[in-house]
């Protein structure tokens, strides 16, 4: 059976698996939410957009012929993951989840854990602070029940509307980031807290390893729980899952 892939995308890992079915010349698709204004170019046809819930996706595997679905979104779209499992059991399409270790506190690291994002809200009652709110756009007013802080904001896109909170500073800016960028970031701004999601992989690490630099305290976003579903963590497992051997690139 020739393959027929479609990849759910939006990370570093996705555009990775990207090149390497490219390289051997696999047919696949590369699927975006359609967050951002202009994603970053692909060498593979992608698609933008949701399909319409679960059943929708169900309905573009059907349509499409899609002979093997790989979820390579981040670790917290976890919707997408969940419509992810349940439309590959609909269909009997084998599903792949390529997901990167979660982050791991060093020794001397001061992370305060929260479960979800009204968790880290609550870890920033208190005193005002100058706290780096390295969360993207989507989630920002949650934080308007913490006024008192200054914020910076890191956004893909410019905000087109105002921002919800009272003080803050938003910079335009795309990942991956270096640590020596996101250590001039917080020391310009004189951040004395960063707030993170615990995406896990390369693309974001960098501002952990800078507060890690800064010693600087973080409150680290657990991860939302997702269905049971196989999961790999490297393009050549998701090369070997497909039946083909490793990556001539070696990613
Ligand atoms: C639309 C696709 C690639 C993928 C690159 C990775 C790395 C750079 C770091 C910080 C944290 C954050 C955010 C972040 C990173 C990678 C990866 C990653 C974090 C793009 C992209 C899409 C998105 C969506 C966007 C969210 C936002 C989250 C910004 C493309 C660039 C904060 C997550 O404005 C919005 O609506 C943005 C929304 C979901 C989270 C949020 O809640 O706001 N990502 N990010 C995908 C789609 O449409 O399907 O534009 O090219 C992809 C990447 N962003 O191919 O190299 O793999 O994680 N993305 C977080 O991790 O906390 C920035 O500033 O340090
Ligand atoms: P989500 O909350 O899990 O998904 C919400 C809805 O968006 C889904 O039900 C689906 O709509 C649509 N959708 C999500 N990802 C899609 C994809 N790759 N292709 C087509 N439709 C998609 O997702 P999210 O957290 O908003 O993330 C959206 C995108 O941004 C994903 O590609 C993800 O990989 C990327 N991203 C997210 C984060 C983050 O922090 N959440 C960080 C980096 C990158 P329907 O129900 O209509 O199908």
């Amino acid at each position: 059976m020739t393959a027929n892939l479609l990849v759910l995308g939006g990370t570093t890992e996705a555009s990775a698996l990207a090149q390497a079915l490219a390289d051997r010349g696999v047919r696949a698709c590369l699927s975006y939410a359609g967050r951002t204004q202009t994603p970053r170019a692909q060498p593979l046809p992608i698609r933008i957009g949701g399909f319409g819930g679960p059943d929708g996706l169900a309905q573009y595997l059907r349509e499409n012929a899609i002979t093997h679905l790989v979820d390579a979104t981040h670790p917290f779209a976890a919707q997408m993951s969940g419509h992810a499992v349940l439309a590959a059991a609909a269909t009997n399409v084998p599903l792949l989840a390529f997901e990167r270790p979660a982050w791991r506190a060093e020794p001397d690291d001061s992370w305060h854990d929260v479960p979800d994002m009204a968790g880290a809200v609550a870890a920033l009652r208190g005193p005002a602070e100058r706290v780096f709110l390295a969360l993207g756009r989507m989630h920002l007013a949650a934080f308007a029940a913490q006024p008192q802080h200054t914020y910076l904001l890191r956004l893909v896109d410019a905000p087109t509307a105002p921002l919800p909170l009272p003080n803050a500073h938003a910079i335009i800016a795309r990942g991956p980031f270096d640590i020596q960028g996101d250590i001039a970031l917080m020391k310009a701004h004189r951040i004395t807290k960063l707030v993170a999601k615990n995406a896990g992989g390369h693309g974001a690490a960098a501002k952990i390893a800078a507060a890690r630099a800064l010693r600087l305290p973080i409150v680290m976003i657990a991860r939302p729980a997702i269905a049971p579903r196989p999961t790999a963590d490297s393009v050549d497992q998701v090369l070997a899952w497909l039946g083909h051997g490793a990556s001539p690139r070696g990613v």
